[in-house]
């Protein structure tokens, strides 16, 4: 089905990066709408941003004052489509990890699905100029929140994805605090609570050749600390139901 696309790219510092991968997507998917969010980077990238977006319609730009980290760019963005009527949202990164060719693959998924997760995990996923410890911490991070939080996906803290709306509405009727990898995480396991039908496609991850990944110790320790949180949540609530059922069955036993 033809759906109206917004692909959301958030940027800081992304100066010799973002023009291609704009224009690489505006190529392997015609039809989408680009929205750029800059938070205020110091490089000039907001600059690059308008530029493009003064070339062509498709392309749009959010400048945002400074810093707030890549999950308050998010769901900017996705109050910004939901306001102007987009069917769904991509998130992509502006620094070509995330291919704008796959792009039709992701979107072909969202056909029988409320939202795709681009995964580095599955069979037929991979990564490309990887050291050791970031796939570790990688698979490792996505481990740890599967058996945590009970759910089977291979890699929650991926971010290249595509949403139906319906399941951004919903989603963010509730605030989401958290920020980094743990933005991801949270996006999933909540979509996952609220009943869509979350699944995994694979796709080739590139290292950025250029600029500097934002990622920090403080991103990871966030993510960390709640998912641990949420897992022990989850137990206790668990452990609360089968009390709740256990005390309710004792009447019936007796009768
Ligand atoms: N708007 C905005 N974008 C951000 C922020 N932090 C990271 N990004 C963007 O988010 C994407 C992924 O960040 P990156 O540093 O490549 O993380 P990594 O791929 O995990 O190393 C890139 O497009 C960054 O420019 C932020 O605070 N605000
Ligand atoms: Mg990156």
């Amino acid at each position: 089905m033809e759906r109206a696309v917004l692909v959301a790219i958030p940027t800081y510092n992304e100066r010799e990066n973002l023009a291609e991968v704009v224009s690489r997507t505006r190529q392997s998917a015609p039809q989408v709408h680009i929205l750029v969010v800059d938070d205020g980077s110091p490089d000039g990238t907001g600059d690059v941003a308008d530029a493009l977006a003064a070339q062509d319609d498709q392309v749009h730009v959010m400048h945002r004052a400074g810093k707030q980290g890549l999950g308050a760019a998010y769901i900017a963005a996705f109050g910004w489509a939901l306001e102007r009527g987009y069917d769904a949202v991509v998130e992509m990164d502006a620094d070509g990890s995330h291919l704008p060719e796959e792009l039709p693959r992701l979107l072909a998924a969202l056909d029988d699905a409320d939202v795709v997760l681009g995964s580095r995990w599955v069979p037929g996923g991979s990564v490309v100029n990887w050291p050791l410890h970031r796939t570790l911490l990688s698979r490792g991070g996505s481990l740890y929140a599967r058996l945590a939080l009970g759910i089977s996906v291979r890699d929650v803290t991926g971010g290249y994805r595509a949403y139906r709306s319906q399941v951004l509405e919903q989603v963010l009727a509730r605030d989401i605090e958290s920020q980094g990898y743990c933005f991801q995480i949270d996006m999933a396991r909540r979509s996952l609570e609220e009943g869509f039908d979350v699944v995994e496609v694979p796709i080739q991850f590139v290292e950025r050749t250029h600029g500097e990944s934002k990622m920090s110790r403080g991103i990871v320790v966030e993510a960390m600390a709640r998912v641990t949180r949420w897992g022990i949540d989850r137990r206790v609530r668990q452990v609360r139901s089968l009390l709740g059922r256990s005390r309710s069955q004792v009447p019936e036993a007796r009768s």
